[in-house]
């Protein structure tokens, strides 16, 4: 929880309200960079005109009509990431003399006009959630000369997101990803501008979460009972890390079907066992959406069991196991409601449900390019939100350049009314675990997702050209490498600051 310092919005962390900040940074000079910023903001306005910065008096601060003020733990902690990961070598920093006047931040809708008595440089935001994303684009645009000398050219940025859903997904049941590795795939997707980490926690192979009220679940289910598991204070750090980067922690408990791991540890008592289990989901996780899976129930299982049989028949459904599919489904959404919170499905939920509860998102993970498109206009239409993931499988790799169909996705087109395209909500990149773990994730998630999350922040006319977003990735991914992230080359060349 937030203290009063960070007033609007601050203690949501479901509401994506990053809409609109805007900087300016005001100097007089000489180089020139490249647009600097990835991904692209919404408009971007850069001169020649150089602005050196001095590390030993360069620092972050809030305007004084700032809704936030010191105190506000989210932002007091992204000035000083922030400074570090601008003044990385800071041993070998400037010694001479530069007097700067500060950054400001403001935390307020003000008229653009405002700004130019706080400083040098400010930022304007109309959430803490806004100014994270400024000062991540600020920080792209930093430099250094071949002396070590920071430098900043004037710019002028007024930015917001195209789509409220950015997504990424980890799954920790195929391989168990260390807390370190979740951790550091967060600051990747802050530097990204995602900000929703999809934590498809449990699945077939292991159930690493370790639950309160049934222990036992990963205590067999898990790969190993106490070196593979997420514990309740992992957990919170996962939550507390995203957070403070603005990025909210999706957890997805898929059931019926990818189950397996569940059935060791297991308690067979139907109704209360549901209850329970989605009580303790909710109130772990604090987001306001919860993830249902849905996906790929195998009916060949329940036509196995005598049980699930005379249940079917007790209920009137005779053989028809979509019937059960449909209540078992219906039922939890219907948990899900009842504890504030809005559920997310696969697709496949769609076509065997008549009572979807209306604020429900349909995830969309299957089907080829003409397939993914008929699926949008058919949910859509009935007026359902979707949220896009089907072309976005990160974890399949191939020679070359596939960061290029990921960029050009186009997740607003198909056919429908401007209604039916506003309830496309975001995009997710997947990282399914079979092939995955901590040795391959990051040169794999980057810079690749980041082809994709150009797409889900920028404006679509401006970055319809993927081989003028080529010089740009390639800078991105060397301030990646900068930052300490292994991520691979899109092509020949080197960078400045080589992985170490
Ligand atoms: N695991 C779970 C998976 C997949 C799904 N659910 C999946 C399978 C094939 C493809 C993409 C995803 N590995 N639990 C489906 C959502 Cl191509």
């Amino acid at each position: 929880m937030q203290p009063a310092k960070c007033v609007r919005n601050s203690n949501r962390t479901t509401n994506s309200s990053e809409f609109l900040f805007s900087f300016i940074i005001h100097s007089a000079g000489g180089l020139n960079t490249v647009e600097a910023v990835w991904p692209l903001p919404q408009t971007f306005i850069s001169s020649s005109e150089q602005y050196r910065l001095n590390p030993q008096t360069f620092y972050f601060g809030y305007g004084m009509q700032s809704a936030a003020q010191p105190g506000c733990t989210v932002l007091d902690s992204a000035f000083k990431r922030y400074f570090s990961l601008i003044f990385l070598d800071l041993t070998s920093a400037d010694q001479w003399a530069f007097v700067d006047k500060p950054f400001s931040v403001e935390i307020s809708p003000l008229s653009v006009k405002e700004y130019h008595r706080y400083g040098r440089a400010s930022l304007n935001a109309q959430t803490v959630w806004g100014a994270l994303r400024g000062l991540e684009s600020f920080s792209q645009l930093v430099y250094q000369d071949d002396f070590g000398s920071y430098f900043v050219n004037k710019t002028e940025i007024e930015d917001f997101p195209r789509f409220q859903f950015r997504a990424i997904l980890l799954d920790t049941s195929r391989h168990y990803l260390p807390v370190q590795t979740i951790l550091k795939t967060l600051d990747a997707m802050a530097y990204s501008k995602f900000n929703v980490f999809h934590w498809h926690i449990v699945d077939d192979p292991s159930f690493p979460y370790q639950s309160r009220t049934f222990p036992d679940l990963s205590a067999k289910g898990a790969f190993h009972p106490m070196t593979h598991i997420y514990t309740q204070s992992d957990v919170r750090r996962v939550i507390s890390h995203g957070r403070l980067r603005g990025i909210r922690i999706l957890p997805e408990f898929d059931s019926p079907g990818h189950t397996k791991s569940w059935g060791k540890g297991i308690i067979h008592k139907r109704n209360e066992t549901h209850l329970r289990k989605y009580l303790e989901v909710s109130s772990v996780f604090p987001d306001s959406y919860i993830h249902l899976g849905g996906d790929e129930v195998d009916f060949t299982c329940w036509r196995s069991n005598p049980d699930v049989r005379a249940f079917m028949q007790a209920m009137g459904f005779g053989g028809d196991f979509t019937k059960l599919e449909a209540f078992y489904m219906e039922n939890i959404m219907n948990i899900t409601s009842a504890l504030n919170k809005t559920s997310i499905v696969w697709q496949d939920v769609f076509d065997y449900h008549e009572r979807i509860p209306k604020d429900t998102v349909l995830h969309i993970w299957k089907g080829v390019p003409a397939k993914i498109k008929e699926e949008l206009s058919r949910i859509t239409k009935a007026g359902m939100r979707v949220l896009l993931a089907a072309p976005w499988y990160i974890n399949h790799i191939s020679y070359g350049q596939d960061w290029r169909n990921y960029y050009t996705v186009q997740p607003q087109n198909f056919s429908g009314t401007e209604e039916q395209k506003k309830l496309v909500i975001g995009g997710e990149v997947c990282m399914w675990g079979e092939y995955v773990d901590a040795t391959n994730l990051m040169p794999r998630l980057w810079p690749r997702a980041s082809a994709a999350a150009e797409r889900l922040w920028s404006d679509e006319q401006q970055t319809s050209n993927v081989d003028k977003a080529f010089p740009r990735l390639q800078e991105f991914r060397c301030k990646l490498l900068r930052r300490g992230i292994q991520a691979e080359p899109l092509y020949v060349g080197h960078c400045k600051h080589e992985y170490q």
